[in-house]
């Protein structure tokens, strides 16, 4: 029987603010705000709202949005025209200096909303892990992992990780932040590139010159100065197409279980990007929904509080799947899941296959061929605890 339950002496709240939802790139853009609105419709069905907090989340504010972003790129973010509306020569210059209002960031209506309301979301999250009055806080309309201090960048214009990041800083001693979106998580690990309170560990698709954003190889651990406390503080896992379930959980138990035993983290940040799964319309591997929520099973496991965000995504039906079973491993009711998809689910039209874990075949057909050798990731486990060696906390 199927009956969700509020977890005992343990909190997951879920952020979200229904208005981000309603923001549209554009007609050919692949992310899709709405696939937000699809991920809270199977959260709903499932009966998950009934075990958790639940908060509708206020935008942050132009100070809030300051302790990271420059202010000359926060006021042209506020006043951009939208791309269909005349321009001056001033605002092109400002756009290139800026990095918006090409096809990867465009100029939209409401973009300045969408970013306060998608940084509010996760620093919403933060503040409750940092006043202790939550275990787990998920904020799926975050986890926009490329936006720069001054600069937009691959559908990112406001770093939210980073904000919440920052606000755990002030209360806790060190922050780990794990990244499974199929991009390297450049911006995230930038903003952090040069302290010992943050380590970063990114997996992702690397061939640069192929592969947005290009950044992220095995041997980028962080400032190559010893007397630079960020040494060996950034972590990057780079991966071929077409990595199957069972080779990812085997990287990422062994990543990151070591370096939660020597960097002893206070925080875990987990950005769930959703277009590391199969059949993403951008992604190149083989993840099925219950291997990446296996990564947050497994940070689960280390019971130190941890945020949840959202990121990449460019299959809505997939998207939503994954993100509903991952609240459902943080509320702990993931064992008791039924596959169906309950048939009063708003929007079920959208789940072509009318269950939560769709197999390999039903998503793809034919599975992408898989081009990550056994060898090779050994060998990157190999390096990534020769690094580990110089980190003790
Ligand atoms: C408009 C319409 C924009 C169709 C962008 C795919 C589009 C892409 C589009 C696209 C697309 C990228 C680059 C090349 C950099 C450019 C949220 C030199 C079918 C976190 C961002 C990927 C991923 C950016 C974001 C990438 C995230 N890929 N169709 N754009 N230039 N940009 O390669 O990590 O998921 O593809
Ligand atoms: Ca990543
Ligand atoms: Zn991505």
């Amino acid at each position: 029987d199927y009956n969700i339950v509020r977890p005992k002496g343990y909190t997951v709240s879920f952020h979200a603010n229904p208005e981000m939802e309603k923001h549209h790139f554009g007609q050919t853009h692949p992310m899709k705000p709405w696939r937000l609105t699809l991920t809270k419709s199977l959260v709903f069905a499932y009966g998950m709202p009934f075990a958790m907090d639940n908060f509708v989340t206020r935008a942050a504010t132009y100070e809030e949005l300051k302790s990271f972003h420059a202010a000359d790129y926060l006021d042209y973010l506020a006043t951009a025209p939208p791309e269909d509306q005349p321009q001056d020569i001033d605002s092109a210059d400002r756009e290139i200096k800026f990095n918006l209002g090409g096809s990867d960031c465009p100029l939209f209506h409401g973009l300045y909303d969408y970013c306060s309301m998608s940084g509010g979301t996760s620093l919403d999250a933060a503040r409750k892990i940092v006043n202790r009055q939550s275990d787990i806080a998920i904020a799926w309309g975050g986890g926009l992992h490329h936006a720069k201090r001054s600069e937009a960048s691959g559908f990112c214009y406001i770093n939210d990780i980073v904000l919440a990041i920052l606000q755990c800083l002030r209360h806790f001693p060190r922050v780990l932040y794990i990244d499974i979106d199929v991009h390297h998580g450049d911006g995230v690990e930038e903003a952090f590139f040069s302290t010992d309170r943050v380590m970063t560990c990114s997996f992702h698709k690397y061939q640069p010159d192929v592969f947005f954003p290009g950044t992220g190889g095995l041997d980028d651990n962080g400032p190559k100065s010893e007397h630079n406390p960020g040494a060996h503080h950034s972590i990057n896992v780079p991966l071929n197409d077409g990595i199957t379930d069972e080779q990812y959980a085997w990287l990422f138990e062994s990543i990151i279980g070591k370096i939660n035993q020597v960097f002893r983290p206070s925080v875990i940040a987990l950005q769930c990007g959703a277009d590391s799964l199969a059949g993403d319309r951008l992604g190149r591997f083989n993840l099925q929904v219950q291997g990446h929520g296996a990564c947050v099973a497994f940070c689960k496991k280390f019971n130190i509080p941890m945020i949840i965000f959202g990121g990449g995504g460019y299959t809505p039906r997939n998207v939503a799947r994954a993100w509903a079973y991952e609240t459902s491993i943080a509320i702990g009711c993931d064992t008791k899941i039924p596959d169906q998809i309950p048939a009063h689910t708003p929007w079920r039209e959208h789940f072509v296959h009318d269950t939560l874990f769709p197999t390999l075949e039903q998503i793809l057909g034919e599975p992408r061929a898989n081009r990550n050798s056994a060898k090779r990731l050994q060998d990157i486990v190999q390096h990534v605890h020769e690094q580990l060696r110089f980190v003790e906390h």
